[in-house]
């Protein structure tokens, strides 16, 4: 296995350990969907996506839309084991007034670039951000995650068939193909499998891939274009509530109120996972200051885990534009 790879192994555990953080500050939370496309998100901001935590309104940037707006807490778990923002931010999660609302706010965090949540929005608003890219001569991709239940509605197939017409091959959709959605399965709320007949009938390029296996994931997403002149689509078959064994495959962690133990449990669970990565990476590169800073701070194995996280001196940048955000003024 490629230290690339692990490397984006680890920060995927960190950043559903980043989820569970929230889980507990806010008591309430739509856990199983963060969990499912959480390596995907991750993959694109540690590996496949041009970002920059220190300067998230780059032009330059490529951009993520998180059409599936409930899945947010993935990507504010990604965000903050990049550096995007301070890490105690998690803890506001849900609160009047927090930067990390319970749906994606591009007002309110940097790194957000649409607001979503009502579903079928997502596809449209990163097909306008593509084609404003081409017109603008910028090289700028922009990425969208979408869920298998999201794509009954309507909307996504006008911008499915508009992509493919216009020939907009800097879109890239990948579809969180859990199985589930918020009351059942997919399959019988309203099933469109196979997905990916569906996306190459409406004329894109698509791959199926297991979204779980980052393997997987970071080899799929380099290859994208898939095809010159055509959007790329990649179905992604992933297991809703992945990495916290009770609530994998379960519709009632949709959405999570944690009772009992059940915080413990998660918790205990992903830091086994960290501690595990954690020696893998060591073990590839060695446990030295060098290294760690490579690897965005890899803690040695003996700290705690879960609480090492790629955040760096850059997120001065970010804590300004939060403050601006804030006060109304970017
Ligand atoms: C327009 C719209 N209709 C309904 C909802 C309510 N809703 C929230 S999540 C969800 C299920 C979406 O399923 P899927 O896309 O498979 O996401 P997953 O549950 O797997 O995370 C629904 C119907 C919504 N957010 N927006
Ligand atoms: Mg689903």
């Amino acid at each position: 296995m490629s230290q690339d790879v692990i490397s984006c192994e680890y920060h995927a555990a960190k950043a559903r350990w980043n989820v569970v953080r929230m889980m507990r500050a806010s008591g309430a939370g739509h856990l199983g969907g963060a969990l499912s496309c959480i390596d995907i998100v991750t993959a694109l901001y540690f590996r496949t996506m041009k970002n920059d935590p220190a300067n998230p309104t780059d032009p330059a940037r490529d951009r993520f839309v998180l059409s599936a707006g409930h899945k947010g807490m993935s990507q504010y778990g990604v965000l903050a084991e990049a550096g995007y923002f301070p890490i105690e931010e998690l803890d506001t999660y849900g609160q009047l007034g927090s930067h990390i609302p319970g749906h994606p706010d591009m007002h309110k965090l940097p790194g957000i670039e649409a607001n979503t949540g009502a579903l079928g929005h997502g596809l449209s608003i990163s097909l306008g951000m593509a084609l404003g890219a081409r017109l603008s001569g910028g090289a700028s991709r922009v990425f969208t995650v979408l869920g298998d239940g999201e794509l009954p509605e309507g909307s996504n197939w006008e911008a499915f068939a508009a992509a493919a017409h216009h020939r907009v091959d800097n879109l890239i959709a990948i579809i969180d193909d859990n199985g589930l959605q918020i009351s059942g399965k997919t399959a019988d709320v309203m099933g469109l499998e196979p997905i990916e007949d569906h996306l190459r009938a409406f004329g894109w390029s698509v791959r199926v891939i297991d979204g779980n296996d980052m393997e997987q994931v970071i080899s799929t997403l380099d290859q994208v274009p898939f095809e010159e002149g055509k959007p790329s689509a990649i179905v992604a078959h992933t297991v809703k509530g992945k990495g916290i064994s009770f609530a994998e495959n379960q519709v009632g962690y949709h959405y999570w109120k944690p009772k009992g133990d059940e915080l413990e449990r998660a918790e205990a669970e992903l830091e086994a996972q960290i501690a595990a990565k954690q020696q893998e990476l060591v073990g590839i590169l060695g446990n030295t200051a060098g290294n760690n800073a490579v690897l965005g701070g890899v803690a040695p194995p003996a700290a705690a885990p879960g609480i090492a996280s790629a955040q760096t001196g850059e997120r001065v940048g970010a804590v300004a534009l939060l403050l601006e955000l804030s006060q109304g003024k970017a």
